[in-house]
């Protein structure tokens, strides 16, 4: 069967629709194709209790369901689409019988992209990277609706875009956020404008090289009709402008922390200034907001705010829309999110930092600091963080399964900065892993300091999630140091 046209109003009543995956997204791409009259499977290999729950919820909608081991080895016969969830190699034995036998593969968004409605179909302002893209398309949404505008932050940042585009609720722009997993199985994709925040090692576990997962990145960019929106002071996202295929008219627009050239948006002092969607450009710069605007002026906070900005400005937002949005922004816990202040100490959860690069850019934002670090570290090195910011650091506490990459590159760049190595056997009954982590960092820690938690790695082989590690964090500190 054919479905290269298939859109909302198409019949989707003869079509088999294999859904691989029926977490958050698969589950919102079965929902709608059954709506549509689609016959689905929906297959899932991990029994959970809310997986056992949904798998009812389908089966009441109409859908098929396998659910526990074994259930996704082999492709129901018959089928005419796949629609995979983005956590699913593209080497998963179904994908690989999916190729064979030239069954499309798309993934929720490619989805959502399709049922778009066609008397009404919202544009869509996207953003990926390695890091920032929740924080980006969260003031991204939030400049949108001080323009007046009915916009939903969606995508990897929680809320499937499949919902969202068949909600009946109409909406003027969508911000959406996508993860190189998500983009992978995009096809047809053809963004209003489209922003690549930075390219740094990352999920190294799902790609076999960082080409292959920078690549991906670059999908965002196709088919582009407005701006390609790329970061200054990272070549290779400019390199995945350069590459793609966008529609003709469509401007590419850098952000940088520095002086704006004709072309972009970037810093003027303290200023966030446009030089790229003003008229007189050639000559002049219109200011957006200030740095005092912001919630944070940490430098990559900053860059997010002029990413998020210029795409609102290529969709027409006024400027004062933009500096409304900004300054009413504050970002989830979790990121740079200040715990306590004790005995001249700042305490600062960034559990959100789960790979090198993110927990550079965050300790550029302080020195001196102790710097809390550990977890699964999924394949990356942290050489280059060492000698980036070996010298800011007053000393470093490790925990986790992979502490002892991070100890062997301090050992290499920093050998003169403490170490102190906590060790599972160390947890205390009572209190948890936290209790001898945050000790280490007090004794550690001199006044004027700040205490940094920014993990460089995963939470997995120790907390449920970044967000529990960062409250097991901030509770200790709390009670270590008796503030409140
Ligand atoms: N599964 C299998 N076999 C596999 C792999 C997965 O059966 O080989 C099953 C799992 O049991 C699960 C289901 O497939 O029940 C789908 O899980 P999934 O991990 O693909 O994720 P979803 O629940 O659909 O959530 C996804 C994103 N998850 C991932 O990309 C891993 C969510 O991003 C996103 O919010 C959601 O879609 C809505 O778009 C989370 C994330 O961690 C926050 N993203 C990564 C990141 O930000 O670094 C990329």
């Amino acid at each position: 069967m054919d479905l290269t046209h298939h859109h909302r109003t198409s019949d989707w009543s003869a079509v088999r629709a294999t859904v691989a995956g029926f977490g958050v997204s698969g589950f919102a791409a079965a929902d709608n194709l059954t709506h549509l009259g689609a016959q689905v499977t929906a297959l899932d290999e991990r029994v959970t209790d809310t997986r056992a729950e949904q798998a009812n919820l389908l089966e009441v909608l109409g859908a098929q369901v396998r659910l526990g081991e074994g259930a996704t080895l082999t492709l129901p016969e018959d089928t005419d689409l796949v629609v995979v969830s983005p956590g699913w190699r593209p080497d998963h034995p179904l994908l690989r019988q999916a190729e064979v036998r030239g069954v499309p593969v798309w993934g929720e968004v490619e989805l959502a992209w399709r049922l778009r409605d066609p008397d009404n179909a919202a544009p869509w302002l996207a953003v990926t990277g390695t890091n920032g893209k929740t924080t980006t398309v969260q003031m991204l949404d939030a400049i949108l609706r001080a323009e007046g505008l009915r916009s939903a932050a969606v995508g990897n940042v929680g809320r499937p875009v499949v919902e969202a585009v068949m909600d009946p609720a109409p909406l003027d722009v969508l911000a959406v956020e996508l993860s190189s997993f998500q983009l992978h199985y995009t096809h047809s994709l053809s963004c209003e404008s489209a922003a690549v925040l930075n390219v740094a090692e990352d999920h190294l576990d799902w790609y076999a090289s960082m080409a292959d997962y920078a690549a991906d990145k670059g999908r965002i960019y196709e088919r582009v009709q407005r701006a390609c929106v790329y970061n200054v002071a990272d070549p290779v996202t400019e390199q995945l402008v350069r590459e793609a295929d966008v529609v003709e008219g469509a401007r590419a627009i850098g952000f940088t922390l520095g002086m704006p050239a004709v072309g972009m948006v970037g810093l003027v002092e303290d200023i966030l200034a446009d030089r790229a969607f003003v008229e007189e450009r050639a000559t002049s710069a219109a200011e957006l907001c200030t740095i005092d605007d912001l919630a944070s002026p940490a430098p990559h906070f900053v860059a997010n705010a002029l990413a998020a900005a210029a795409l609102a400005r290529s969709h027409g937002v006024s400027q004062a829309a933009v500096r409304a949005g900004l300054s009413r922004f504050r970002p989830d816990g979790h990121r740079i999110a200040t715990v306590a202040e004790a005995g001249g100490v700042t305490w600062v959860d960034d559990s959100k930092a789960t790979n090198p690069h993110a927990a550079q850019s965050s300790l550029q934002g302080y020195d001196p600091v102790v710097w809390v670090a550990g977890g699964l570290a999924k394949g990356a090195r942290f050489d280059e963080l060492v000698q980036a910011v070996g010298s800011r650091l007053r000393g470093v506490v490790l925990l986790g399964a992979d502490r002892h990459v991070i100890a062997e590159a301090l050992s290499r760049h920093a050998p003169d900065v403490p170490v102190i190595d906590v060790g599972e056997d160390e947890t205390d009954p009572e209190h948890g892993p936290m209790a001898r982590v945050v000790s280490a960092a007090a004794e550690l820690s001199r006044p004027g300091d700040t205490v940094l938690l920014a993990p460089g790695c995963a939470s997995m082989d120790m907390f449920t999630s970044y967000a529990e590690r960062g409250d097991a964090f901030a509770a200790e500190v709390r009670r270590q140091t008796g503030s409140v």
